[in-house]
């Protein structure tokens, strides 16, 4: 227990410097995951972050969306397509290939967000 417990900071710093150099190196190919690294950069906050994109797919058997957003300043994020997870209460079949939307986000933890509210661009 006492060993475990004084080798766990080292490994979180170790673990910091790796995503760190990663997410520099590859930007735009960003997955959802990667997102992890950015958190630091962004205040925890529980208030809905908003957002707009565009829908490129969805996933009605993992309740998925890729979606290519723009820059999402409140998280540092800057333009990327990546997969967001919907919440449950949301009809992914209302929303099709190709659409403009706008949509709110809410931290599920590990740097990742849920979208919890999404609707056509402009409505
Ligand atoms: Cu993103």
């Amino acid at each position: 227990m006492n060993k475990l417990k004084s080798a766990l900071p080292f490994f979180i710093v170790t673990m910091m410097l790796s995503t760190g150099t990663q997410s520099a190196d590859s930007m735009s190919g960003m997955t959802g995951a990667d997102h992890g690294s950015m958190k630091e950069m962004a205040s925890p906050s529980a208030q809905p972050i908003a957002g707009a994109g565009l829908v490129r797919k969805t996933d009605a058997a993992k309740h998925k969306v890729t979606l290519s957003h723009e820059a999402i300043a409140a998280l540092g994020w800057p333009p990327m397509t990546m997969d967001f997870a919907v919440a449950p209460e949301i009809d992914l079949a209302s929303l099709q290939a190709g659409q403009s939307v706008s949509f709110s986000l809410l931290p599920t933890g590990q740097g990742q967000y849920m979208i919890v509210k999404i609707k056509p661009a402009g409505k």
